[in-house]
């Protein structure tokens, strides 16, 4: 085993050194001061793994001390970490602080960064959390009065992940269909065939509502059915829920070629991951988005970044159960309000102020990975 001694101004291009030269497995085995700044001792990570599995039968200590050994570089990595987290705070703590309130509602990563990247020079705190609030404001895309999908009518499937509330939203859908064209003039058509039962949720909510009710097993049947319904103003069509990863999320798009538009229902009470994935999957060229579950959603910021980047415009919100209260239509400073807001609960999953460095760390080599990608090195 070579072991390397490397002389910098600081740390961070000490490590910097170590990394070029000896690769970036290469494990720091110990740090201390030094009159030109600091003194790393390091070593080829490879040099230390091969002898310890080729000469030395003692494998479980030679994996004790390679664990060690990764523990330290670990522990110098997040060192580093903190000095750039408190070098940047130092630097720009109001772009810092924006950032922080965009991170604890939820805000992903990129769109954070970018409106950080965005923030005029020179303003204070409160002046930057203010613009911040107009900039979300502005940019959540909402379904503009005058393309009012009830009032104008037409073809809708609500589309969407499992559970997400589209049976529910078509009963509100159609409610306030009947109330704006009365119940000749709406269709409810059930296209779920693989859940149990599925059609019969829909039946309960025709008959309550007085509206005809249709049922097709496949879109063979649906495109033979659409025509007989021409002259209804309002057809509200139920489909099946499926993991946005199923394949037969792909049969949904077909449905734009029998003239339906899809409405995508998405629950704002999940992770940000699985409502990028709903986003992604189901989305692309869906008319618009109902965002439902927001009274069980304590940070909708997840929701409300995946709308913003996607630029899918918000008909509606659903904040309850009851059919047809608790449907409304979005306001946007009410949503940004509340996202925000969501990012001063106390909970498990807040960050600590002694946590930020460590997550800075993280998404700092998240963001150099994804340069290394781009650029194709690595
Ligand atoms: N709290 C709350 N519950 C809701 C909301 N919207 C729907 N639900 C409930 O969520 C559950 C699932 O709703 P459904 O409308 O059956 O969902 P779905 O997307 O049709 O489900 P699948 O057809 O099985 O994919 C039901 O218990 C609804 O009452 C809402 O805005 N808030
Ligand atoms: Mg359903």
């Amino acid at each position: 085993m070579s072991v390397q001694i490397f002389v910098a101004p600081n740390a961070r291009e000490g490590l910097a050194r170590v990394r070029r030269e000896l690769g970036d497995d290469a494990v720091v085995l110990s740090t201390r001061p030094h009159p030109q700044g600091v003194e790393l001792l390091a070593s080829a990570y490879g040099e230390l793994a091969v002898p310890a599995v080729s000469e030395t039968p003692d494998t479980a200590g030679s994996s004790r001390i390679l664990n060690e050994l990764s523990r330290l570089r670990g522990m110098l990595q997040n060192q580093l970490a903190g000095f750039a987290w408190g070098t940047g705070r130092r630097r720009d703590p109001v772009r810092v602080a924006l950032m922080q309130t965009l991170f604890a509602a939820g805000f992903g990563s990129a769109l954070a960064r970018t409106l950080a990247a965005r923030l005029p020079r020179g303003l204070d705190n409160d002046a930057a959390q203010h613009w911040l609030r107009q900039v979300l404001i502005r940019n959540l895309p909402l379904l503009g009065r005058d393309a009012d999908l009830l009032a104008r009518g037409g073809h809708y499937a609500l589309v969407g992940a499992t559970g997400s509330g589209k049976t529910t939203t078509l009963a509100k859908l159609a409610a306030r269909g009947v109330d704006a064209h009365g119940a000749g003039e709406v269709a409810l058509v059930a296209a779920d065939a693989y859940r149990i039962g599925a059609a019969a949720q829909v039946t309960v909510y025709a008959d309550l509502l007085g509206v005809s009710l249709h049922e097709v097993k496949d879109q063979t049947q649906l495109a033979e059915l659409l025509p007989q319904l021409a002259a209804k103003k309002l057809v509200l069509i139920d489909t099946a829920g499926f993991a946005p990863t199923d394949p037969r999320v792909r049969a949904g798009q077909t449905l734009d070629t029998l003239g339906v538009r899809r409405l995508l229902v998405i629950s704002a009470n999940q992770q940000g991951a699985a409502i990028e994935q709903a986003m992604t999957h189901f989305g692309q060229g869906a008319a618009a988005c109902i965002l439902t579950k927001l009274d069980e959603t304590p940070q909708p910021g997840a929701a409300l970044d995946s709308l913003i980047r996607h630029r899918l415009p918000l008909a509606y919100i659903s904040g309850g159960q009851r059919v047809p209260e608790d449907l409304h239509a979005p306001n946007a400073a009410y949503l940004v309000d509340r996202a925000l807001k969501g990012g001063q609960l106390a909970t498990p999953y807040a960050l600590e102020a002694e946590d930020w460095p460590l997550f800075a760390g993280v998404e700092a080599e998240r963001a150099e990975r994804r340069t290394q990608k781009g650029t194709g090195a690595g």
